[in-house]
Order: structure tokens, then C-alpha cells, then sequence
């Protein structure tokens, strides 16, 4: 860990999650729930990296706002987040859309999910606020972005990582000077602009901005009285502030390393189920990019107790086992072969049953001789005896979600047309 100089700032900061979001890229997988309680990793929900993030930086006071198909993301935050105490200066505020200034009306933009809720923000009183997006993988330190954010007396420290510059169509992209102060900004680009000396690289926000309470307030009520505004963080506040006021960049692929989080910066979106496959199946690499196993950085979620996973034979001796996986408690697997896999919590493999890359959320079952291969299988989906997925693109584009990269999405309701 960096040393820090003097008290920590983050025990003055209220971390403010913005979780509303539904990922629709993410296809059925975010049919029932937003992006942000999606499961990742074997046990915990996306959510969780953001959250962890916080508590592990040493900030306290948390918010989250919710909106799109809440009620799994709420149920998860009540049973794991719900730790934090008032009595020790402490708190944890899930704040759905249309509870506060008006009855009816939805959080407009990310910047109208903060307005909303200022009066709370203002009893818990923090002297800095720390705005995360709930939906990306990665593990930071915001004691340094709250460090910087002081020092160089900005209005708004907006944390940004270095992308293809192609790829930074998708993210609101800035120009710095040599202080690294942002000289312009623009949200989402079609030819996005390039770090001065690198053509290929473009400097793309992560849509983690740290503001003085104060002046965030002073913003979003200019912001609200702004007409034509979407209330967007990206879209309105940061081009203003950059324009008429003093932001600057945090790199974040320097302070991840620096703060010895990771040995080389890792940060993904999972906003598609190709990316979400592949963030999820790259955890069974020997030495994953993402360490999990790092007690330094606990990654904090809620956890059902659950007895230990189990490998069986099956009654003829074939063997239960899984090489290179990642095996949750309360599974179940029986004469059934599992390789480069992710099983999450609470699955039976039957005998016979083949698993390869497969991304297995909680409570399947995967029946006698099935045989998967580059899946991802949502929650309590019953996979039935002898189906086979990945050997037949034609057949699993009609039967199921097939990307162009030849990942298979499984939901119950697919399953269910297949039995006539
Ligand atoms: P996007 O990711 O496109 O760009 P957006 O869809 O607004 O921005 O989502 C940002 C976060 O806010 C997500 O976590 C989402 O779940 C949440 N969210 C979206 N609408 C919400 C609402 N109405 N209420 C509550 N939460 C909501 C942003 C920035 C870019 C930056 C990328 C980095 O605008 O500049 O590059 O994030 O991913
Ligand atoms: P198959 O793989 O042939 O379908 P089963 O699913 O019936 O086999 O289970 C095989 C083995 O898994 C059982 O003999 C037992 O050892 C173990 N098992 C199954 N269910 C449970 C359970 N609820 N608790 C503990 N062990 C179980």
C-alpha cells in the first residue's frame, strides 16, 4: 500500500454508487436485474468490486441509487451491506428513483441521481463526495484520487484509464495538458482524440469524478436550473466544469500499480455477454490478471452459508472433478467433468456431464450426459439430460443467445421452448 500522508480523507468522503443502470448489452442476463447485481467471479455481484472498493479505501458513508429492476440488486445490499453502523459516524443509504422530490419522476441522468437525494447526502454529512459507477471490475485505492483532489485544488478529479483510441468511442474522453489538467471533454465520440505523442491511445473517463460536497451541490442545482440539460454527469456537468471551471485527470493505470492493488492495471466494463464471459472464465488462468485470493483487498459481498462443495464418483466410479475452476459452495458434482469453469453457488452436475468454460450462476443443474461448452448459464436454469451446446453454432443460434464470438447465453425461458 502507498503511505498515506496525514488522516486519511476518506474517512471525510460518502461514496455515491450509481447503480441504475440496466446494461442492456448484456442481453437476458439483465432481464430481471440491473447490470450491477449481475453475478461475477463465483460468488459476489458486480456491485460488490465498487463497494469493496470503498470500505477497503477506508470510506464509511456509502449511498447507492438504484432504478431499473431494483429488487434483486436491493434484497443483495440489505443482506450483505448492511453493516454500517450511525452510532459510529457510519452509514449505508440505498436510494431507489422516485421516492424524493417529485413522487412520480425517474432519475433523469446519473447527475439527477444525486440531486435528488441531496438532502440526504446532507444529513450524513461528508466533506467529499466520491461518484462510482456500480457496474465495472477492478480494484482502486480512492484515498489517492481524494489525495490528489485536494492537492491540486480542482473543482472536479475525474479518474480516467488509457484505451485503444478506437475503443474510446464508448466513454466520455478527455485532453489534458502536461498537469494533467483536462482541457476539453466530450462524451462519447465517433473519432475520439489521442494522448499527445501516442495516436493510438486516447484517455477515456471511468465515470469515478471526486467533488467537494459544497461545490457538487452548488453544480447540480445550476445543472437543475439548466434548460435543455439531461442531468448527466457525462453529457452536462463534466464538459461545464472542464469548460468553466478546473478539472483534472486521476491515471488511474499509475495509481492501481502504484498502490500495489494489481501488477498491471485491470479495469473491464462485463457490459456484453462476450466481455462478461471472458472476464468471468479469465479467473481460472493460473495467475489471473484479477486476484481474488488477495487478503489485502478483500472483495466483500453477501454470501449465503452453505455446506462445502462436493465431488463425487458416480455409482459405476466415473469421477467428479473440475480442473482449473472455480467451485462455489453447496455443489454437487457427481461423475460429471468440469473444466476452465465457474460454478457458482448451490449446482448439481450430474454423471456424464461435460463442463467447459462454462460461467454456471447459482442453483443449475446440469442433467445426466449433458454436454456444455463456452456458456454462460443463468440462475437456477435446469440443463436437461444429454443436451449439448457448443458443437453446433447453427442449432444454438436457434435454440439460445449465440454471440458472433461463439459464447452461448442460457436462460430458464430458453430452456422451457425447447420442450414442446
Ligand atoms: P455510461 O456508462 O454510458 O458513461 P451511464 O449509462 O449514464 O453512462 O451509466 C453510468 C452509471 O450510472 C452506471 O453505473 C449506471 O448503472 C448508472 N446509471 C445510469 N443511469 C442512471 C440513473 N438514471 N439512475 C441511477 N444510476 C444510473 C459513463 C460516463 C462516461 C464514462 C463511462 C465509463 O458518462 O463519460 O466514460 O461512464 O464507463
Ligand atoms: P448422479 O450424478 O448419478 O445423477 P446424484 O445426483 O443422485 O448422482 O448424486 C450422486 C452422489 O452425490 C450421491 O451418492 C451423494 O454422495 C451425493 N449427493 C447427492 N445429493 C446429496 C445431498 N443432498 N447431500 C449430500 N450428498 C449428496
Amino acid at each position: 500500500m502507498v503511505e498515506r500522508r496525514g488522516q486519511p480523507l476518506a474517512r471525510d468522503a460518502m461514496a455515491y454508487v450509481l447503480a441504475g443502470g440496466r446494461g442492456s448489452r448484456l442481453m437476458e442476463l439483465t432481464d430481471s436485474r440491473a447490470k450491477p447485481a449481475v453475478y461475477f467471479g463465483g460468488k459476489a455481484r458486480i456491485i460488490d468490486f465498487a463497494l469493496s472498493n470503498a470500505i477497503n479505501s477506508g470510506i464509511r458513508r456509502i449511498g447507492v441509487a438504484t432504478q431499473y429492476k431494483a429488487h434483486s440488486l436491493i434484497r443483495h445490499l440489505q443482506s450483505g451491506w448492511n453493516f454500517l453502523r450511525s452510532e459510529r459516524n457510519e452509514s449505508f443509504d440505498i436510494l431507489p428513483a422516485s421516492q424524493r422530490i417529485s413522487e412520480f419522476q425517474w432519475y433523469e441522468g446519473t447527475a439527477d441521481a444525486v440531486y435528488q437525494n441531496i438532502d440526504i447526502i446532507e444529513s450524513r454529512a461528508p466533506e467529499y463526495m466520491v461518484i462510482l459507477a456500480g457496474d465495472h471490475i477492478y480494484k482502486m485505492d480512492y484515498e489517492l484520487i481524494l489525495q490528489q483532489h485536494c492537492e491540486t485544488g480542482a473543482d472536479v478529479t475525474i479518474a480516467c484509464l488509457e484505451v485503444p483510441r478506437m475503443e474510446a468511442v464508448g466513454f466520455g474522453v478527455m485532453a489534458v495538458d502536461e498537469q494533467d489538467r483536462v482541457t476539453d471533454f466530450v462524451e462519447k465520440p465517433a473519432d475520439p482524440p489521442s494522448v499527445p505523442g501516442n495516436p493510438d491511445i486516447a484517455l477515456a473517463s471511468m465515470g469515478i469524478y471526486v467533488f467537494t460536497t459544497k461545490l457538487l451541490f452548488e453544480e447540480l442545482r445550476r445543472d437543475a436550473e439548466t434548460p435543455g440539460s439531461s442531468r448527466d454527469f457525462g453529457k452536462d456537468i463534466i464538459p461545464y466544469l472542464v469548460k468553466h471551471g478546473k478539472a483534472v485527470a486521476h491515471r488511474f493505470n499509475d495509481s492501481c500499480v502504484r498502490s500495489g492493488l494489481e501488477k498491471e492495471a485491470y479495469w473491464r466494463d462485463v457490459g456484453t455477454v462476450d466481455a462478461y464471459w471472458e472476464a468471468n472464465i479469465d479467473l481460472t488462468d493460473v495467475v489471473p490478471k484479477l486476484d481474488l485470493y488477495d487478503h489485502s483487498w478483500p472483495l466483500w459481498t453477501y454470501a449465503e452459508v452453505t455446506p462445502p462443495a462436493k465431488f463425487v464418483h458416480a455409482s459405476d466410479g466415473r469421477r467428479g472433478e473440475a480442473v482449473s475452476s472455480l467451485v462455489s459452495g453447496d455443489c454437487i458434482i457427481s461423475g460429471s467433468s468440469i473444466h476452465r469453469s465457474l460454478i457458482f453457488t448451490g449446482t448439481r452436475a450430474h454423471s456424464y456431464s461435460t463442463l467447459d468454460q462454462a460461467v454456471i450462476l447459482p442453483r443449475c443443474e446440469i442433467g445426466r450426459g449433458a454436454r456444455l461448452s463456452k456458456v454462460v448459464v443463468d440462475r437456477g436454469v435446469v440443463i436437461p439430460d444429454g443436451l449439448i451446446v457448443g458443437e453446433d453454432p447453427v442449432l444454438d443460434a436457434q435454440r439460445f443467445r449465440r454471440t458472433d464470438n461463439g459464447v452461448v447465453l442460457i436462460t430458464k425461458s430458453m430452456i422451457d421452448a425447447l420442450i414442446p
